[in-house]
């Protein structure tokens, strides 16, 4: 038989491959060597170091499935979902910073971008000497981003674009913005334009005060009659499969990362149960202790699974978004209750920084609102299991 190993219950790695290993390896090194000495400081201080791209970049964990031709590592979508679990691991806003790079920047130009676009941006995404965002969100149009009001208005020799952006990862430090805007020239559908900082009329406030993913920074988009040419247009794509497409990516890796972070959770409330003592024996010697221990084991391995499968169906090019909104509404969903929980059993103890498990559970608040929230994605497995859209 097999000896049962608690923090891998299904023999997870078992089912990677070598270069799998490697990189999650990696990423499991970096997360510890460059993120965790940095990150209670960052969340209480609200501050991103911009430095940490071009150090993910150094460590290959920017662009993992982007062509090596492009300066990326030409992993396979497994691969990318293991840096997420690692990044995550450490803190939601960590990955969310490289999973906006990654999925929703480079992917774009990757998929949808000209030669030129691909050669004069991938190559510095991927090293991190580019900070990117990606501008699908607006004040009135969230969970239904077709309701966007961000026009593009064609002009001699390019587009004048106008609108505003809202909840934006890395917008107030990014050198490039991917903005989706409807566009006059192609019959009023969504169209998607790379912008660079410096255009004129564009800015990009801080919004402060956030109660949760505070190591990563987030911001508006104003765009007040920006003109960008022709070579703006992201070519290969027109309609809302575009940003569609990229959301695909950015929640699977999603999936993953919120494995990481209630792995996390999981071992520290294992950890301090053996430590912690009351009525004269160890909190994890308790029956109520052992059975939200096993809840967490459960959901994990159950959690990790599913995305290893929808990982390798990616892989063969026969994923659905309907398997993806699976994957990220449960993950999403149960790394929350675990995190929760992981606070309630570190008792007073658990509301400190330096536990870390509250931190987690005020990140995935976060995470179970952006790229769909759990009830949007709950609707896209109504609508696939009913046939009747209940959105609108
Ligand atoms: P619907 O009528 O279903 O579709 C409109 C068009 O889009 C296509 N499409 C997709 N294509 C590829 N993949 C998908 N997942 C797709 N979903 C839809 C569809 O085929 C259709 O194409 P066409 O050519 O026939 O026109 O669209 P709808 O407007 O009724 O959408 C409803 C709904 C709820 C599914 C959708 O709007 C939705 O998913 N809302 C959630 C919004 C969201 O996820 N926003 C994310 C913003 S980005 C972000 O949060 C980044 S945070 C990152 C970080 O910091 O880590
Ligand atoms: P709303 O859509 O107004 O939803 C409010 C509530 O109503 C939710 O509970 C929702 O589930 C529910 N609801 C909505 N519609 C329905 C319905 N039809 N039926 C039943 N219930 C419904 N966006 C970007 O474009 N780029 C980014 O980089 C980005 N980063 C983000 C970073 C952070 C920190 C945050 C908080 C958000 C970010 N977002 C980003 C935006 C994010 O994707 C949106 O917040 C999310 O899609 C939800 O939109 P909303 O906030 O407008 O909520």
């Amino acid at each position: 038989g097999q000896s049962f190993s608690w923090s891998d219950p299904f023999l997870l790695d078992d089912q990677l491959t070598e270069d799998e290993r490697m990189i999650r390896d990696a990423a499991a090194a970096f997360a510890a060597d460059k993120l965790m000495p940095r990150v209670e400081k960052a969340y209480l201080e609200e501050r991103t170091e911009p430095e940490i791209f071009a150090e993910m970049g150094e460590a290959g964990l920017l662009g993992v499935t982007t062509p090596e031709e492009y300066g990326g590592v030409g992993a396979s979508y497994v691969a990318y979902g293991l840096v997420a679990r690692e990044v995550e691991r450490i803190d939601s806003g960590y990955r969310s910073m490289m999973s906006v790079q990654s999925s929703l920047v480079m992917y774009p130009i990757a998929a949808f971008g000209s030669e030129e676009q691909k050669k004069r941006y991938l190559p510095k995404l991927a090293a991190g000497e580019m900070i990117g965002c990606f501008g699908l969100t607006e004040p009135d149009a969230g969970s239904d981003p077709a309701g966007m009001k961000t026009k593009a208005v064609k002009t001699d020799g390019g587009y004048r674009i106008s609108g505003a952006k809202m909840w934006i990862s890395n917008a107030p430090i990014a050198d490039l913005f991917v903005v989706w805007a409807t566009s006059e020239e192609h019959d009023g559908k969504v169209c998607g334009f790379l912008i660079e900082r410096g255009a004129k009329g564009l800015e990009t406030a801080k919004i402060e005060g956030k109660l949760s993913l505070r190591a990563s920074v987030t911001g508006e988009i104003s765009l007040q009659d920006v003109e960008v040419g022709e070579d703006a247009l992201l070519p290969g794509i027109v309609g809302m499969g575009g940003p569609f497409g990229c959301l695909n990516r950015a929640r699977y890796g999603i999936s993953w990362g919120t494995m990481g972070a209630a792995e996390d959770c999981w071992f520290r409330a294992r950890d301090y149960g053996l430590d912690r003592k009351q009525f004269k024996r160890p909190l994890a010697a308790t029956q109520l202790f052992q059975k939200k221990l096993a809840d967490m084991q459960t959901e994990i391995a159950l959690g990790l699974q599913a995305s290893l499968r929808v990982g390798r169906l990616l892989d063969d090019g026969r994923f659905s978004p309907e398997m993806i909104s699976l994957v990220k509404r449960n993950n999403c969903g149960k790394a929350l209750d675990i995190a929760r929980v992981a606070r309630d059993m570190h008792g007073g103890n658990g509301i400190m920084s330096e536990y870390h498990v509250m931190r987690h559970s005020q990140n995935l608040e976060t995470v179970n609102t952006y790229e769909g929230t759990h009830d949007v994605h709950a609707l896209i497995l109504g609508r696939a299991i009913t046939g009747l859209a209940a959105f609108a």
